[in-house]
């Protein structure tokens, strides 16, 4: 394919309709094959978070999660002020929502998230409560959510974030109060509630070797030697361009599985500061393209999640001010460089077989 087909591509919204350049069944054009598509080749699932208010209003991102992904991670309705508003209240509606749409769609859940520091009630968060009381409320939602969803959540992040980029344990209502033992508990409950999904711990900035990735890497040795059912570790993959992209991602996800866990890429996106040009948008698809790379390179990453897929709905603008344009298709679902660069990479590999 010559450059200038490749560039005319890039134009194409990928979620068009009949009117479309003809060629595809779904209006692409023949051989535009979506990700998931590309990615049963490799047996690799491939992801995005979902945002349930855009899945109901908008047909296109419907549309687009269904067609381009085969696994999906609700972006924040399995966080525990959703789950839990109130105590012992469990609302689970819009996260079966997405569970039936995944089971419709045939693509497998990630279940997002049991243990964090962010998105928590404030009846627990100002609830005052005694070490022993916050042992058993986090004892009972993990086991009350695990179980509600049993059979139907693929992978579980269950631990999330626990780590300060120094590599110590990031100062948390958990650790203050149960001290660092509460990491192995919830992988035990969650266990228990589901023996047969797999169990993650999961953060960012670990993609790489450093102090933070380390003491993951550390930790996971402990509590593997001890018999705790960590089964998988989570590499998030929130990039920015202004930082340099990272090296060594492969050779780091390997030092990992070498302790027996599968990887994952959960929540990849790169952002940059505003307003997007070529030579940023080239950089951005180097950023994606090196973290599926990884993935690909490295026999037991099992899924690659994109955090969100178009910039319509993106939490970064609301949180880096100035910064954006981080995810792989533009606000009116136009494929970017960076869309281009996953399905490149996909296309392009022999894979080792990957465990389930
Ligand atoms: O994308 C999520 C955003 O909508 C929420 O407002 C935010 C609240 O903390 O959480 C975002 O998702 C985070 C994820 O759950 C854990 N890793 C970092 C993600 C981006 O902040």
């Amino acid at each position: 394919m010559t450059t200038a087909v490749v560039s005319s591509l890039v134009l194409l919204p990928l979620v068009a309709g009949p009117a479309a350049a003809a060629g595809g069944h779904d209006g692409r054009p023949a051989g535009d094959r979506p990700l998931r598509q590309l990615a049963a080749d490799d047996r690799l699932r491939v992801g995005t978070a979902v945002d349930m208010a855009a899945l109901a209003q908008d047909a296109p991102y419907r549309r687009a999660v269904g067609s381009e992904f085969s696994s999906v991670t609700p972006e924040n309705v399995m966080k525990w002020d959703a789950l839990e508003p109130r105590r012992g209240e469990y609302d689970y509606a819009a996260a079966d929502r997405l569970v039936r749409f995944a089971r419709g769609s045939g693509q497998k859940v990630r279940g997002h998230v049991l243990v964090w520091h962010n998105q928590l009630p404030s009846w627990l968060t100002g609830g005052d409560f005694s070490a022993t009381e916050l042992r058993e409320i986090l004892r009972r939602h993990i086991t009350e959510t695990v179980r509600h969803f049993k059979g139907r959540v693929w992978h579980w992040d269950v631990v999330n974030e626990a780590f300060d980029e120094d590599g110590t344990l990031r100062d948390t209502l958990w650790l203050r109060a149960l001290g660092p033992g509460y990491i192995a508990d919830a992988f035990r409950w969650a266990h228990q509630a589901d023996p047969r999904a797999t169990l993650f711990y999961n953060d960012y900035n670990i993609a790489w070797a450093g102090p933070k990735s380390d003491a993951v890497l550390a930790l996971v040795r402990t509590l593997r030697a001890e018999g705790v059912p960590v089964q998988g570790v989570g590499f998030q993959g929130h990039l920015g361009i202004q930082y340099g992209l990272p090296t060594g991602v492969a050779a780091n996800f390997r030092r990992f599985e070498r302790l027996g866990v599968r990887t994952a890429v959960t929540e990849a996106d790169v952002r940059m500061i505003l307003p997007a040009d070529e030579e940023k948008l080239r950089t951005q698809a180097e950023g994606y393209r090196l973290l599926l790379d990884a993935c690909l390179r490295t026999r037991h990453c099992v899924s690659f999640t994109v955090w969100g897929f178009t910039d319509k709905y993106s939490w970064v603008p609301g949180t880096f001010e100035g910064e954006g344009a981080a995810n792989v298709l533009d606000e009116s679902y136009t494929a970017k460089p960076a869309y281009r660069a996953l399905q490149a990479a996909l296309a392009g590999r022999a894979r080792p077989r990957a465990v389930r």
